[in-house]
């Protein structure tokens, strides 16, 4: 339960807060599940053999694991998604525009511009969040070099009409699978086996990790040849360079920590599904008593092939100052590091606003959704009790929001 009666009781204004420092809950706070006496006597096997790096054993395994897990004939390990990206863009020989959607993580449209692309951004659906193929379809010109839509928290695109549209126009599609480990299309497959290539981040801040890290996923064999050496400098063995290549190489640490990762993944699910549920469950129960929080709060909904990595809500009052923003802001003083993700949409950046100004006009469900979502903590660190204080809270701020509104209005921090 919550610990507040009246609003003077919420951290925000100086009461104590609901979560107390040392058990502070993040929206991707990393927790290890494997047994991590035995993953450092491991490390400490990498460190007295000297293979580090390069393509060593640990690689080798965590690539034929990830393979065996999404059902994919190629996995290449790579140092992060963002290079991961970028080395994508290069193999398929992209130039031009590259279309993106404006809604996801800086890193999606960066990896492009970085790689000396004209990133245009296009719109989401407001059921999947994901790239809206009539936005697409507009955005389509002769100068078009590739399409990145984004499985956005787990949402999965519409592959079908994406690569339907990509066919016509003979564009390679690289799905940005950053959030999308561990999820299944609806026909069965799993996220990694669509498009030119599917490419996925084991950031520390995902439920399959490797601290820093990525994989390139392709059913494409000779896109994989390509890959590999353009992520090992070019290189086709000793003293032979065929190409441009760069360092994109995953270490052996990071895999091993990927291989442990992986071998409590199904848990990290578990919990994950369990979480969302008993948000569902307290969200849903409140919107029987109360019709305008029904109208205005909810849970996003989630489908079976999720691995519920992110629990996303939407928070759309505009008729009182308890906005967004603002619950936001009092969740972080109860410890609670809710998230913005993703706020601004990244047409809203300053590097991209002044190339971009109309780009706004364009993006309506991008700019609502970037006002109105927060993602809640999940994952290992939650129990059943703190989903409940969290919804507790919600509820609290919910209930309260004239007397916090009237709070504000008089100018009171
Ligand atoms: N495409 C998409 C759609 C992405 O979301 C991302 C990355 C990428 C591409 C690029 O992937 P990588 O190149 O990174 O492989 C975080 C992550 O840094 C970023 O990887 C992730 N997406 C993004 C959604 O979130 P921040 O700046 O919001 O993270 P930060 O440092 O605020 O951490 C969030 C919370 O996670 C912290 O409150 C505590 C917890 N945490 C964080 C770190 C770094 C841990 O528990 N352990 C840690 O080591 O970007």
């Amino acid at each position: 339960m919550s610990n507040k009666a009246t609003i003077c009781d919420l951290a925000l204004y100086g009461g104590s807060p609901a979560f107390c420092g040392e058990n502070r809950k993040s929206v991707g706070a990393s927790k290890a599940l494997f047994d991590i006496n035995s993953f450092c006597g491991d490390v400490a096997h990498i460190v007295v053999t000297g293979v580090l790096t390069n393509g060593g054993p640990k690689v080798t395994e965590f690539e034929h694991l990830i393979c065996k897990r999404l059902q994919v004939r190629n996995a290449i390990c790579v140092c992060n998604a963002t290079v991961a990206l970028q080395v994508a863009l290069r193999a398929l020989n992209v130039t031009g525009e590259i279309i993106v959607p404006s809604f996801t993580f800086v890193a999606t449209a960066h990896a492009a511009s970085w790689m000396g692309m004209e990133v245009r951004f296009c719109d989401i659906n407001p059921e999947t969040f994901t790239l809206c193929t009539k936005s697409l379809t507009k955005l389509i010109t002769p100068k078009t070099g590739a399409i990145i839509p984004v499985h956005v928290y787990g949402k999965l695109c519409n592959t079908r009409d994406i690569e339907r549209i990509a066919a016509r126009y003979n564009i390679p599609v690289i799905y940005d699978a950053a959030h999308a480990f561990g999820c299944v299309y609806e026909d069965n497959t799993y996220v990694g086996t669509k498009g030119d290539c599917e490419v996925f981040s084991f950031h520390a801040t995902k439920c399959m990790s490797s601290m820093e890290g990525g994989a390139i996923t392709t059913n494409d064999d000779a896109l994989a040849i390509k890959l590999r050496t353009m992520i090992n400098f070019g290189f086709h063995g000793y003293d032979c360079v065929k190409g441009l290549g760069t360092n994109g190489k995953m270490c052996e640490v990071n895999a091993l920590y990927g291989i442990y990762s992986l071998s409590t993944f199904d848990i990290i699910l578990d919990m994950n599904r369990r979480n969302y549920i008993s948000y569902q469950k307290q969200f849903l129960k409140f919107a029987e008593d109360d019709s305008d929080w029904a109208d205005h709060v909810q849970l996003l909904p989630s489908h079976d092939g999720n691995n519920y990595h992110y629990v996303v809500m939407r928070w759309s009052t505009n008729d009182s100052r308890v906005d967004r923003d603002f619950v936001v802001a009092a969740l972080t003083e109860e410890n609670c590091m809710a998230r913005r993700y993703f706020f601004p949409g990244i047409h809203a950046f300053e590097y991209y606003r002044e190339s971009q100004p109309w780009a706004e006009l364009m993006l309506n469900v991008t700019t609502k959704s970037t006002r109105e979502l927060i993602c809640l903590p999940t994952g290992p660190q939650m129990s059943d009790e703190d989903v409940t204080i969290v919804c507790d809270l919600l509820i609290f701020m919910w209930k309260n929001r004239w007397a916090i509104h009237d709070r504000l209005s008089k100018g009171k921090s």
